[in-house]
């Protein structure tokens, strides 16, 4: 990464009224979580997580399924935001105007100070019922066992509580869908973070910035299909990148 691109993302970031940040799984990778990608350890290596982040997966065996969400949910409490995310919230705090977009379900960003975040993917930490869809509360800490955990059965109409993320074959939600939208159309720059930019709708989002002109920043230590249109790459990891560049 050169200082001449830092300064360069720095002007933009100086320069711009209204920045949108727009993360991916690798903003959380140096707080421990690994990403979608990266192989997922113990008990859940035997499995593919786009297989498991599934209506189906859920409906066939809901124990393997809630108990490898509780797992990752324990595994977000157990750990700390890191300088990446609280860059990313010093960022936020001096632009006139900005607003976090992430595909992440952990609640890093929100710890590390970052405003309502909009979750296009929804939250670990937003179970609801899978037949009423009234939220459901979460008992805090690990889950008793790493393993297959039986989905609580919810309160008001006796089905099983599931997970509040947008699985793979499940609509995002629309009002936060609609809001990443309108604020990428409308963003003077789009920072990009951690993201393989490859899982749609989500990866439209960096594109409707660059189609309606605004800037881009990448932060990715690994090339994307985002290389193409950002003004800025700054090949890194967050952690290390992020710090650097709010201290331009
Ligand atoms: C939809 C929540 C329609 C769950 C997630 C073919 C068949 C079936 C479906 C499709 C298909 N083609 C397209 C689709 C649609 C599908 C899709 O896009 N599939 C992809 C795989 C091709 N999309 C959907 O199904 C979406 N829904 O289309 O619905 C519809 C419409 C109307 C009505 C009904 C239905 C829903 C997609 C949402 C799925 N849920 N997450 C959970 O978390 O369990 S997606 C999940 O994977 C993440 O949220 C993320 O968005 C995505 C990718 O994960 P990762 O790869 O881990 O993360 P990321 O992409 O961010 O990559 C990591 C990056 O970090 C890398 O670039 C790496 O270099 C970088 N990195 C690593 N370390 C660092 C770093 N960067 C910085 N610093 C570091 N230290
Ligand atoms: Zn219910």
């Amino acid at each position: 990464m050169r200082d001449t691109d830092l300064r360069e993302a720095a002007d933009l970031i100086d320069r711009a009224g209204r920045i949108v940040i727009f993360t991916g799984a690798g903003v959380s990778a140096e707080s421990g979580i690994p990403t979608f990608r990266d192989a997922l350890s113990g008990l859940w290596e035997q499995f593919d997580p786009r297989r498991l982040a599934t209506p189906e997966a859920f409906g066939d065996d809901p124990a393997l399924v809630w108990g490898w969400y509780e797992w990752r949910r324990a595994a977000v409490q157990q750990v700390e935001p890191n300088a990446g995310h609280r860059a990313l919230a010093v960022i936020e705090q001096r632009a006139p105007e900005c607003v976090v977009v992430t595909q992440n379900v952990d609640d890093l960003h929100e710890r590390a100070g970052s405003k309502e975040p909009i979750h296009l993917h929804g939250s670990l930490f937003a179970p609801r019922c899978s037949a009423c869809g009234r939220p459901a509360t979460v008992a805090n800490g690990a889950p008793a066992v790493e393993g297959r955990v039986p989905p609580p059965p919810c309160d008001h109409c006796g089905a099983p509580i599931r997970p509040g993320v947008v699985w793979f074959g499940e609509a995002l939600p629309a009002d936060a869908f609609e809001a990443a939208v309108a604020a990428a159309a409308n963003c003077d720059l789009l920072i990009t973070v951690g993201t393989s930019a490859v899982v749609f709708p989500a990866a439209e989002i960096p594109q409707v910035t660059a189609r309606m002109g605004g800037a881009m920043i990448q932060v990715n230590p690994e090339p994307t299909p985002l290389d193409a249109v950002a003004r800025v790459n700054l090949h890194g990891p967050a952690a290390e990148v992020l710090p650097a560049l709010a201290a331009v």
